[in-house]
Parts: C-alpha cells; structure tokens; sequence
C-alpha cells in the first residue's frame, strides 16, 4: 500500500475511534454503540469505509452489533461512560503496561491511574506494551504482578482483541 494511503486511513481510524471513545456530544446508545446513520450523515463516513475499518484495523478495536452493520462500536479505550460488555477473565501471571519514561517516578508513587479512560489498559506481551508506550514518549515496559492482584481480588476485564483492563494498579504489583 501506498504511504499515503495509509497515512489516510490511519487519520480516519482515529476519528472513528475519537467518536466511537470519546465524543461527549453524541449520546450513545445502549452497550456504547453509535448510529451508522449519523457516523455518514455529520461525519463524512461511507458505509464502505466503515465496513473496510472496522474489518482491516490492526488491532481490531471496533466492532458492528450485527451483520446489519447499523450500529458500530469500539471494544474498549473509552473515556465515555457507556458499558461495552465487556467479559470479567482471570488474568495471565503477568500483564505490561507500556507508559513514558518521564511518567514512572511517579507511577511508582501513585500506582497507575485510569486518567481519562474508564480503565487502566494492560498488554498481554512486552511488543504490545513497547508500542502503547511510545504514545507517550521515550517509551518503557512496567510488569504487573497481575497473578497477585487476581489473589488479591481485583477484577480484570478483557476485550475481544486481548487488551486486558482493570480500575487501578497499586505500584506494590509493579515491577520494573
Ligand atoms: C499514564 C491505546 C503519571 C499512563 C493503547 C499512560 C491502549 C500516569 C497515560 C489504550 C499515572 C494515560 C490506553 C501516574 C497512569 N502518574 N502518569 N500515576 N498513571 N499514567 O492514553 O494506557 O491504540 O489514557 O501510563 O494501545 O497509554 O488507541 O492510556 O501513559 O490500549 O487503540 O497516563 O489506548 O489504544 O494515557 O492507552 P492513556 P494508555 P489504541
């Protein structure tokens, strides 16, 4: 693919995604989905290109209610309080949260905090965390003790595509 082809259909996977995650203007239906209708009508989206993000993203982060394709979703990174549904799982041993260097002194003090998000977001491998981090800055990798949290009682949410997601990560399950 061209680079900017691909430059483009980035740029519009991440307005989907800013509608889908964090539009606080639109009120979204049950389950966090939006109206294909309005996505095409005040968004500039066709129902080609809808169909062609959602099914080609590289992370899988959205989704359609139904083969019908009337409504879409994103599966997780929300700042909008809207419940996706998604499934309580018990976590692998070990789960990695990619962040900025520069944030880690303070992580270390405060745990790490859902900022914006309805939840904090934790990658199942080390590549994953790498990239996550990278949005931020010089990126690095903190390990959590996700096994102790779990004995712990903490719960953990996984969306379809494999990011796992909790409230709060206490800096005592961090280990660098
Ligand atoms: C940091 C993307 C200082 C935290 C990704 C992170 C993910 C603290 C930033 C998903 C802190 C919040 C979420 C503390 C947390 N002191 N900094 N106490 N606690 N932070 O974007 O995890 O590609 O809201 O480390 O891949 O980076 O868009 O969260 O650096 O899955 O699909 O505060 O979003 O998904 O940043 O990313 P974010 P995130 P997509």
């Amino acid at each position: 693919m061209e680079n900017e082809d691909k430059n483009y259909i980035e740029e519009r996977s991440k307005t989907l995604a800013f509608l889908l995650r964090h539009d606080k203007t639109y009120a979204f239906l049950e389950h966090g989905y939006r109206d294909v209708n309005d996505l095409v009508a005040n968004h500039g989206f066709t129902k080609e290109e809808l169909r062609e993000l959602v099914a080609t993203d590289d992370k899988g982060r959205f989704e359609f209610f139904n083969e019908q394709q009337l409504l879409v979703r994103a599966r997780y990174g929300h700042s909008v309080k809207v419940d996706v549904e998604l499934p309580e799982a018990v976590p692998p041993a070990v789960l990695y949260h990619g962040t900025a260097k520069r944030f880690v002194e303070s992580i270390q003090q405060q745990g790490i905090l859902k900022m914006s998000r309805l939840y904090v977001h934790l990658s199942a491998t080390v590549e994953e965390a790498i990239k996550v981090g990278k949005r931020h800055g010089e990126p690095t990798v903190l390990e959590i003790d996700a096994r102790r949290m779990s004995e712990d009682g903490i719960r953990f949410l996984v969306s379809r595509n494999g990011v796992w997601m909790t409230e709060f990560v206490d800096a005592k399950y961090i280990r660098k």
